[in-house]
C-alpha cells in the first residue's frame, strides 16, 4: 500500500479522518450525522445557504428520526459543521462523500450537471491524498467515464494521487426500521487499495454489511438494478390489479397469499401510480445508457406506460361508479386524502396525487384535498391547501379517494366521516389500507386497487 493510503487507512481506523459530506439533504445529513457519531470530525457543505445555515444552528429539516436526534448535540460539540462553498472544506478533509441529486433532464436524459459541477471543484482541491466517494445515484459507468476524467483534470490520477470509489445511496425514506448504519452497503473502487480504504470507512461508520464488489460500474449497475427491479414490478401488480378487477377476483388477496411463499416471490402492492425521487426516474437512467449502447429496455418502456396509467385508471373507475350511482361527474365533489408521495412523509416529489388532481380538473371534478404532513400542493396552475382537518375535507363531499398510505387513513372513524358527506358516498381506497366490510358498514360504496 502507497504510504499516502496507507496514513489514510490508519486515519480511518483511529477515527481522525477529516470526513466531507457534499450534498447535505436526505442522503447527506444522515451520511455526516453517522460519520460524527461514529467519532470523525465532518464538514458539511451545500449550495443552499439556507441548509448550511439551518445545520450549523443544529437544526435538521430532512425527515430522519435518527438525524433529527443527534443532529442538534454533534454540532454543539463541533463534531459537525456546515459551508457553503467547497473550497472552504475540501482541503481540511482527508474523505470526501459526494451525495448530490442525479435528476433527469426535461427531454428524459440524465442531468449529471451537479455531479459534474463537484467533480470540477474537486480537481482543484487534491492538494493531499484523499478518498473520494461518490453516492448518488446513476447509470453503470458515470464514475469511470463522467466523474473520473473531471477529477483527473488537474493532473491528478485515481489510484496514485486519490482513491476513488462508488457506493450507493439506499436511504428509503421515512422507513423507520431501517436507517443509514443498518442498510448493508456496496462499495466498489476503481482499485483494490480504494476499495478497502472505502470500505474499512463504512465499517467504521455503519452497523451494517459492507459489500465489496468488483469495481465502481458494478456497484452503479447494483442500485440502479434495485430501483428497476421495484419499478417494473410495481408496474406488473398494476396492470395485473387492471385485469382483476375486471375479473372480479380480489388480487389485494392474492397477493397477501402469494406473499405467504418463503421463496420466489416478493410482494408488491398496486396503487394510483409511482412517486418518489428516485423509483420512477432512476430507471431512465439505464434507458439512456442502454440506448447509447444500442439496447431499448423494452420491459421499463412497459412499466412507465403501465405505472404512468393508474391516475386515469383510477379517475376512470370512481366516474363509473359515480354514473352507475346516477351521480352527475360535473357536479362531483372528491376528497383526496394524500398528497405525499408515500405515507409517513411530506414529500411530494412526482407525487401520483398532482397526476389524480390534474385529471379530475379535467374531468371538471371539485376535489378537496387533505395530508397531514402536506400544506398545499400545485397541480397544473391550480394550488391545494390541505384541509385544515380531516372532517373538514368530507363536508359536502360525494366521494372521498386514498391516495397516500398514511396511517391518519387508516384510523380514521369512517361513521363519523360519513355523516359529513352528501348521500350515497362512495369511498376509493387505492392502497387498501381499509376493509371492504367497514367501508360498507360505514355506509360507503366501496372500490379498492386490484379488488373487484
Ligand atoms: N409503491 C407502490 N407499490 C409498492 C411499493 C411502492 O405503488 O409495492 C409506490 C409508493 O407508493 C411510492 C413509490 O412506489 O409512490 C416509491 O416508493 P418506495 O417505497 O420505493 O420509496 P422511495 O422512492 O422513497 O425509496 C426507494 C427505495 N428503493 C427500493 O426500495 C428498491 C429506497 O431503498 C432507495 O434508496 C430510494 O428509492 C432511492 O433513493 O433510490
Amino acid at each position: 500500500m502507497a504510504e499516502s493510503a496507507s496514513l489514510l487507512a490508519h486515519k480511518i481506523s483511529s477515527k481522525n479522518a477529516t470526513v466531507c459530506v457534499i450534498g447535505l439533504g436526505y442522503v447527506g445529513v444522515p451520511l455526516a450525522v453517522a460519520s460524527a457519531q461514529a467519532g470523525f470530525n465532518v464538514l458539511g457543505v451545500d449550495v443552499d445557504h439556507s441548509k448550511v445555515e439551518q445545520i450549523n444552528m443544529g437544526v435538521c429539516y430532512v425527515e430522519d428520526k435518527y438525524s433529527e436526534e443527534l443532529l442538534p448535540d454533534l454540532v454543539r460539540s463541533g463534531k459537525i459543521k456546515a459551508y457553503s462553498k467547497l473550497s472552504e472544506a475540501v482541503p481540511q478533509a482527508d474523505i470526501a462523500i459526494v451525495c448530490v441529486p442525479t435528476p433527469l433532464q426535461k427531454d428524459g436524459d440524465p442531468d449529471l450537471s451537479f455531479l459534474k459541477s463537484v467533480a470540477k471543484s474537486l480537481a482543484g482541491q487534491l492538494t493531499d491524498y484523499k478518498l473520494i466517494i461518490v453516492e448518488s445515484t446513476s447509470y453503470p459507468g458515470t464514475t469511470e467515464e463522467v466523474f473520473r476524467p473531471l477529477l483527473e483534470h488537474g493532473g491528478k490520477s485515481a489510484g496514485k494521487d486519490f482513491a476513488l470509489v462508488y457506493s450507493p445511496e439506499r436511504i428509503d425514506y421515512g422507513n423507520a426500521s431501517f436507517g443509514v448504519r443498518s442498510i448493508p452497503k456496496v462499495v466498489g473502487g476503481v482499485d483494490a487499495e480504494s476499495t478497502r480504504l472505502g470500505a474499512s470507512f463504512y465499517s467504521a461508520i455503519l452497523q451494517a454489511q459492507v459489500v465489496v464488489v468488483s469495481g465502481p460500474s458494478v456497484a452503479e449497475a447494483t442500485k440502479i438494478l434495485e430501483n428497476v427491479f421495484r419499478y417494473v414490478n410495481i408496474a406488473l401488480v398494476n396492470e395485473l390489479a387492471v385485469l382483476h378487477e375486471a375479473l372480479g377476483v380480489d388480487f389485494i388477496e392474492a397477493i397477501d397469499a402469494a406473499a405467504t411463499k418463503p421463496f420466489g416471490f416478493m410482494a408488491h402492492y398496486p396503487g394510483p401510480g409511482v412517486g418518489g425521487h428516485c423509483i420512477p426516474k432512476d430507471p431512465f437512467y439505464l434507458v439512456y445508457k442502454a440506448k447509447k449502447a444500442g439496447f431499448s429496455l423494452r420491459m421499463v418502456s412497459a412499466a412507465e406506460v403501465l405505472n404512468n396509467g393508474m391516475p386515469r385508471h383510477t379517475v376512470e373507475r370512481l366516474l363509473k361508479t359515480v354514473r352507475k350511482l346516477k351521480k352527475n361527474p360535473r357536479k362531483l365533489k372528491v376528497a383526496l386524502w394524500g398528497l405525499s408521495y408515500k405515507g409517513g412523509v411530506k414529500d411530494t416529489r412526482r407525487s401520483p396525487s398532482v397526476d389524480l388532481l390534474k385529471i379530475f380538473q379535467r374531468s371538471g371534478v371539485k376535489v378537496v384535498t387533505y395530508d397531514p404532513f402536506v400544506e398545499r400542493i400545485k397541480a397544473g396552475s391550480v394550488v391545494y391547501a390541505s384541509a385544515s382537518s380531516i372532517l373538514d375535507s368530507v363536508e359536502g363531499a360525494d366521494a372521498v379517494v386514498i391516495a397516500t398510505n398514511h396511517v391518519a387513513f387508516r384510523q380514521v372513524d369512517l361513521s363519523e366521516v360519513r355523516a359529513k358527506m352528501n348521500p350515497d358516498p362512495i369511498l376509493f381506497d387505492t392502497r387498501n389500507l381499509r376493509t371492504r366490510n367497514e367501508c360498507e358498514d360505514a355506509g360507503f360504496t366501496y372500490l379498492a386497487t386490484g379488488r373487484p
